[in-house]
């Protein structure tokens, strides 16, 4: 067809990413006789300005993909079987759900658990029907720690709530340091920023234990044992301190707990950092002076670095250096790891109606020891054992930790489990019920961002494929079968969304534009005011933590199982998202373990060799890639795969465990003590 005839029959959509990712890309959907042709980044936002990652400009091959579930399916086989279902019509999934989920309600509604996280991070898709329904129902509430809750603590008790610097002053800084952070892989649109600042003669620095593609484009590379950034934290004070670096007027004015701390951080000289850290106490003194002497220096901290036992203190640590250095005086000076607080003030409280609750509080169960929840009777302190589980935006059989008990606990014959998915994942696999949710580009949703500050609008650009129904439209549909009659359930996804913020946040004028930024100062804390009920930062009660498995802390455990392993995401996928779309599959070739040369020599491994890495926990198949990317002494566990597309139907989680961190009750992935050995 002509161009120009064809251009006529386009029309664009104002999309919004819905991953979790903080970047939250503004979308620019292209639509053809019915169909995306392209996903594309929008120009006009500025941090996406115009590009996306490689995933998500694949994001229509993921829409149309083959394996897209289009029909609710009735699981006909035993969850010890390999998995046979068969299509069922909605009326009779929804009718049989609702009756199973009403017997046990009637006993006790809190036998019934959600399980969701951030498969998408919208406020509509997210939570907000899904939350009606189980607030009405009774069920146990899911206390949402798998990814960010001791980084989310920590910045609470030190700031009073989750707040960071503005993204795009990054690009005025002098140092940034890019601390437990991939940016190229996992906060792309950060790094465009901390481009722009290294040209302009900005010095960068990455701490990480592994040698990323980032690290690779800094200056600097400080490969610290996973889980001893406290103890770097702690020694950089020390510096600060003997070389009188402080801002004193800041630190009198602005922070609480600083005599406390300040005679802690004086037990951290650089040799005792450097022995922990497994760095030099020249790296330390390095870092430090670089740290105090250039002006404005930024952090941008992530949550990589929170995944281990001592997560939350270290992110306290961390986040009183420019406290104490008073590099918050300057707007490209501070610290980001999440800007999500920053909407708080904006947003409605009680979108997900925690009114409709028919009696007290019902418990809280932790989404990363699900686990052990799952295999646990009932008891006076735990309450109902667990009878049913309700997924969506999530697959917690590939991502929670310690996988062999996850899996025992979702192949129990006497559990009832529904999942809401797109695709035919591992928690899919041992469903009940499947029943079969729209993508992205199918529905109607808002987002706000842990990475910047801007409100966005996701428009739906096509009509539900197949059977697909949006998660809000399941659990208003849900809610009619259970016999709930309240109006809550009848609010449609543009009531919703017109409910969803305060009048500061114009539903219509958001749609006009697709974004709307947050009216916030530039500079949050140059004159203190943190968000603590006194204004001042919070120092107190802040240490070291050292990890639950290292050698320092369990030399014993480590004599077994002497390498430390992390398992950061795969670049070209979103933890499990993506693993089954081909061509990232190809991209990323097999899971890796990724093993320094002294390590596999050690060993005798050879690189391509596949080898079982293995602790107590459980084992491990995959291949070894001898890499400088891995450090002496660690390895890393590219993740997160599909279990059933890894080589012997497991993924890294096989190796992690259930403990939890020191603030926030998250998990600590990357605390993790394996062996390593040819298979
Ligand atoms: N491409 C891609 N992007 C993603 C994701 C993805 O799966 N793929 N996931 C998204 C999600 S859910 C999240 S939460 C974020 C995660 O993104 P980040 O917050 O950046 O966290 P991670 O990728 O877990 O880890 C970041 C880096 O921390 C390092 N690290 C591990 N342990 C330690 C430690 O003890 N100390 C220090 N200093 N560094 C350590 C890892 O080697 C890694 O390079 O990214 C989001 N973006
Ligand atoms: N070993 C190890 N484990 C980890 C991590 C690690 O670094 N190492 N990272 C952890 C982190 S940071 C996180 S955030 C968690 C992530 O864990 P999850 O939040 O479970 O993330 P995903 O694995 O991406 O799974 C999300 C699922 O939601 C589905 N989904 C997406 N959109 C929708 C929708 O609109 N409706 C419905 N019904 N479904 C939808 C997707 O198809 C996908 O299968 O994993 C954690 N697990
Ligand atoms: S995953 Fe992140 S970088 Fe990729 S499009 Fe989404 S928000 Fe942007
Ligand atoms: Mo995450």
């Amino acid at each position: 067809m002509n161009p120009a005839v064809t251009a006529a029959l386009q029309h664009v959509v104002h999309g919004a990413c819905p991953h979790d990712c903080p970047d939250t890309c503004a979308l620019k959907i292209t639509v053809e006789a019915g169909r995306v042709i392209k996903v594309q980044g929008r120009a006009e936002h500025p941090s996406t300005h115009g590009a996306l990652c490689t995933k998500v400009s694949r994001y229509a091959e993921r829409t149309y993909h083959g394996e897209r579930l289009l029909r609710p399916l009735k699981r006909v086989s035993a969850k010890t079987e390999a998995p046979r279902f068969e299509p069922v019509s909605w009326a009779e999934a929804l009718a049989d759900i609702a009756a199973r989920l009403k017997a046990i309600a009637a006993r006790d509604p809190q036998a019934i658990l959600p399980y969701s996280y951030a498969g998408t991070m919208g406020l509509l898709q997210g939570e907000a029907m899904a939350g009606r329904f189980f607030n009405r129902l009774g069920a146990s509430r899911l206390d949402r720690t798998i990814c960010a809750s001791a980084g989310g603590a920590a910045l609470t008790a030190t700031y009073g709530h989750k707040l960071g610097m503005h993204l795009p002053f990054f690009a005025e800084s002098r140092l940034i340091l890019i601390w437990g952070s991939n940016s190229i892989a996992s906060n792309l649109h950060f790094w465009t920023y901390a481009m722009q600042a290294k040209r302009e003669g900005a010095k960068l620095i990455c701490i990480d234990p592994r040698r990323t593609e980032t690290a690779d484009k800094c200056h600097q590379h400080i490969a610290l044992l996973p889980g001893t950034d406290g103890a770097l934290a702690l020694g950089l004070m020390h510096e600060l301190i003997a070389h009188d670096w402080l801002d004193h007027d800041y630190i009198a004015r602005h922070v609480d707990g600083w005599d406390e701390l300040r005679g802690k951080a004086l037990g951290w000289p650089p040799e005792r950092v450097a022995e922990v850290c497994g760095i030099s106490a020249e790296e330390v003194r390095g870092l430090a002076r670089d740290y105090a002497t250039s002006k404005p220096a930024a952090i941008r901290l992530n949550y990589g670095m929170q995944r281990v036992r001592g997560g939350g203190n270290a992110v306290r640590l961390i986040a009183l250096l420019p406290c104490l250095s008073g590099a918050w005086r300057q707007r490209a000076g501070g610290l980001l790891l999440s800007s999500s607080g920053w909407f708080a003030p904006f947003k409605n409280p009680a979108l997900e109606r925690p009114d409709l609750l028919p009696g007290p509080l019902p418990r809280l169960i932790n989404m990363s020891t699900i686990g052990d929840d799952l295999l646990r009777e009932s008891s006076a302190e735990f309450g109902p054992k667990i009878e049913a589980v309700i997924v969506y935006n999530s697959n917690p059989v590939a991502v929670a930790p310690e996988s062999p008990k996850v899996v025992r606990g979702f192949q129990r014959a006497d559990l009832f489990t529904v999942v809401l998915e797109h695709f035919m994942t591992d928690t899919a696999d041992l469903a009940d019920y499947v029943l079969p949710a729209t993508t992205q580009l199918e529905h109607l949703d808002l987002h706000t961002s842990y990475g910047h500050t801007d409100v966005l609008i996701n428009e739906p650009a096509v009509a539900p494929l197949g059977e697909a129904k949006p998660n809000t439209q399941i659990f208003r549909e849900l809610a009619a079968a259970c016999g709930f009659d309240d109006a809550a359930f009848a609010d449609s996804d543009e009531q919703l969304a017109r409910q969803a913020f305060n009048r500061d946040i114009d539903f219509d004028a958001l749609r006009a534009q697709g974004w709307q930024s947050l009216p916030l100062a530039e500079a949050p804390f140059a004159e203190g005011g943190f968000a603590t009920p006194n204004g001042r930062a919070n120092a107190a009660g802040a240490d070291y933590v050292p990890n639950y498995e290292s050698r320092q802390s369990s030399p014993e455990l480590a004599r077994r199982y002497p390498l430390a392993m992390i398992s950061p995401p795969a670049r070209n996928f979103l933890n499990s998202s993506f693993v089954n779309v081909k061509s990232l599959r190809d991209i990323e070739g097999e899971p890796l373990l990724e093993i320094h040369a002294d390590d596999a020599a050690e060993r005798g491994l050879t690189d391509g060799a596949m080898v079982r890495v293995f602790n107590e926990r459980g084992s491990y198949l995959c291949k070894a890639r001898i890499s400088p990317r891995a450090r002496p002494g660690v390895v890393n566990g590219l993740g997160i795969w599909w279990r059933k597309l890894g080589a012997a139907g497991t993924n890294v989680n096989e190796l992690t465990h259930q403990r939890l961190t020191d603030l926030g009750r998250a998990p600590s992935f990357y605390d993790c003590l394996v062996q390593v050995a040819a298979a």
